[in-house]
């Protein structure tokens, strides 16, 4: 029934080359959903779409660009013809782990310009069709990071923070219309985003996964769907989720 509600409707996801974003693709591909796949990796992009459609008859359209482009951003919602039933805001990084008097001005840059100022432009630009059309729902994937803060966290926590009041004022905004707009809120996840925060070390970025077990891509995208799949009455606000062995954004059982 909830695969049902799903075929044949139209899911834009950005950041689809990696991790949760990727994931996404092939849960809704297998749900009979077409896609709009978005990220800055073109190849990827090309590979993902034509690995899913050797399986699945699905429609899936690609646009490579980055999310800090705001013209680029409304260029592509502009150039899709078809109503865009969810937007999986899922773009986003962290960059670098300093502390706030150490921290270097272009990681700030970077994930307040991508996980902030993006996702709102691409919410921007869709919630205008959507409200158009009086349907939809903006999925956005907030993190732990954005209900606690944590040392050398300050600003992708505070660009996560952000994420969670943006989902609750686009709700608040969009009130009235048949539109939801709700969060998921992962811990740990096991995907390109430690080699990216740690600038491509991938040793250090290995030990934030060591001797526990992670989330997995999937598991976030079974939750994403979950959201997406509930009847058009219910509309999840927020889901946090945690790996067993976290408890927050500081404590982490590992095994020895
Ligand atoms: P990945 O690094 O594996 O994926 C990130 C995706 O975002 C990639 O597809 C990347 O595509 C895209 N992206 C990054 N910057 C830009 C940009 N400027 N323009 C367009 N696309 C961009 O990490 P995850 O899958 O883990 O991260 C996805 C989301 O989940 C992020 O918002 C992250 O903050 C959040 N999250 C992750 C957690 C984790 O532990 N992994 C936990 C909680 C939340 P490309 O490089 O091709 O542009
Ligand atoms: C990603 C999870 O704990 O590294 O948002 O901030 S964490």
């Amino acid at each position: 029934m909830a695969h049902q509600r799903l075929k044949g409707k139209w899911v834009l996801i950005t950041g689809a080359t990696s991790g949760i974003g990727k994931a996404c693709a092939y849960h809704f591909a297998e749900a009979g959903s077409n896609l709009i796949l978005t990220g800055r990796r073109k190849d990827r992009l090309k590979a993902i779409s034509t690995e899913i459609n050797e399986k699945l008859a699905v429609q899936i359209s690609t646009f490579a660009f980055d999310v800090r482009d705001r013209d680029a951003c409304k260029q592509c919602v502009d150039s899709i013809s078809q109503p865009i039933d969810i937007l999986v805001n899922n773009a986003g990084l962290a960059s670098g782990k300093d502390p706030i008097d150490q921290a270097d001005f272009d990681d700030w840059d970077k994930m307040i310009d991508t996980n902030i100022k993006g996702l709102l432009s691409m919410t921007r630009f869709v919630s205008e069709k959507m409200r158009e059309q009086n349907s939809g729902h903006i999925i956005n994937i907030g993190s732990i990071a954005g209900h606690e803060s944590y040392p050398g966290g300050s600003v992708y926590c505070g660009t996560k923070h952000a994420v969670k009041a943006i989902t609750e004022a686009t709700k608040k905004d969009l009130h009235g219309t048949e539109i939801r707009v709700s969060a998921v809120s992962p811990g740990l996840v096991e995907t390109e985003f430690s080699e990216v925060r740690f600038h491509g070390d991938k040793e250090a970025a290995d030990k934030v996964y060591n001797n526990l077990q992670p989330l997995t891509a999937d598991d976030i995208a079974e939750i994403v769907f979950f959201t997406a799949s509930r009847p058009p009455h219910v509309n999840i606000m927020d889901t946090i989720v945690l790996p067993t062995a976290q408890s927050s954004s500081t404590m982490v059982h590992r095994s020895e």
